[in-house]
């Protein structure tokens, strides 16, 4: 018997098969839990039913999170057909693809920053929020995925950065709002991946490169690998844990000078 079965899990953020939130759902449907997702914009739909039947779910819900009526309909839906939810995945984030590009101080403007912050940190709350009432009493979790560039300076990353370090703020806050009603609230800060998020990014095989040369594992994670570990901090193993970001990413974060040998004198 999987270690999440009996949970009733709401993941957003599902687009493609190479998706962080896909390698989270296989994992979680792989230890028993029973699925919900939902997808941006009707173009997606289709396709998000598809997956979702692969993992023996019909629940299938539109949220974008820029509107707060989306948000309320959502588990109003959720509602209908599930008397509670254990755990809410959010697995998204958006800035403008001009602010991922270029001298931070140069390219960022107003209206990016608000957006990235919007999109990337405030919607997490937002379904707190929302899905409060549904998640109380049930030693249930709320799960995020965060980057380094929260925590590190890094090129074009930009404006991203600052929205991960509000998103990884509001982890914690989350975490001392919640766990007096039993949930507790956790981010993976994933390594990079290549999915659709990243496809959009400039010189991306580059620095999916430089990352495996400079990894203590020495190779890029995967989405399975990080589907595991969100398996884990949703499960009752991780009863002890909130407020935490956990670094999936092959140890990069704790090095320094990273690996010499691929310089030239070495
Ligand atoms: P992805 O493109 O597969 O997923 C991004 C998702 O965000 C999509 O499903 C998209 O529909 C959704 N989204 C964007 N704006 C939205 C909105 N307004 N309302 C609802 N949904 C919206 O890419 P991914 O890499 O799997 O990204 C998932 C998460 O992982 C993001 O938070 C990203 O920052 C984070 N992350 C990614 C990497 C990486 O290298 N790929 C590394 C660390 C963290
Ligand atoms: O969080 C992310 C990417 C999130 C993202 C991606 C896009 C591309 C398309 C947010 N908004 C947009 N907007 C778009 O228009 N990652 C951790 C992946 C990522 O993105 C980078 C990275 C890495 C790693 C951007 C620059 C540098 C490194």
């Amino acid at each position: 018997m999987g270690y999440l079965t009996g949970k009733r899990v709401l993941i957003l953020g599902v687009a493609s098969k190479l998706s962080i939130a896909s390698g989270i759902a296989e994992a979680m449907h792989r230890e028993g839990a029973e699925l919900a997702f939902t997808y941006q914009t009707d173009k997606l739909k289709e396709r998000v039913l598809k997956f979702a039947a692969g993992w023996d779910s019909d629940m299938v819900y539109p949220c974008d999170v820029s509107s707060d009526e989306q948000i309320t309909q959502l588990f109003e839906s959720v509602g209908e057909r599930w008397d509670g939810i254990d755990c809410i995945v959010h697995c998204l984030a958006f800035a403008p693809g001009s602010e991922l590009d270029g001298n931070y101080v140069d390219v960022t403007t107003r209206e990016g920053f608000l957006t990235a912050h919007e999109i990337s940190s405030y919607s997490f709350v937002a379904l707190a929020q929302a899905g409060k009432k549904l998640m109380e009493g049930r030693n249930g979790s709320m799960l995020t995925l965060s980057y380094l560039g929260a925590v590190r300076s890094l090129p074009n990353y930009n404006v991203m950065g600052l929205a991960k370090a509000s998103l990884e703020a509001n982890v914690r806050y989350m975490a001392s709002s919640l766990g007096p009603s039993g949930t507790r609230v956790n981010g993976i800060s994933a390594g990079p991946i290549r999915t659709l998020a990243a496809s959009g990014i400039k010189s991306f095989r580059t620095m999916l490169d430089h990352n495996a040369k400079q990894t203590p594992l020495r190779r890029n994670v995967t989405i399975e690998e990080v589907g595991n570990a969100a398996s884990f901090l949703c499960s009752d193993l991780a009863s002890g844990i909130s407020g935490e970001i956990l670094y999936v990413d092959g140890g990069f974060n704790t090095t320094a000078m990273g690996s010499l040998n691929d310089l030239a004198d070495n």
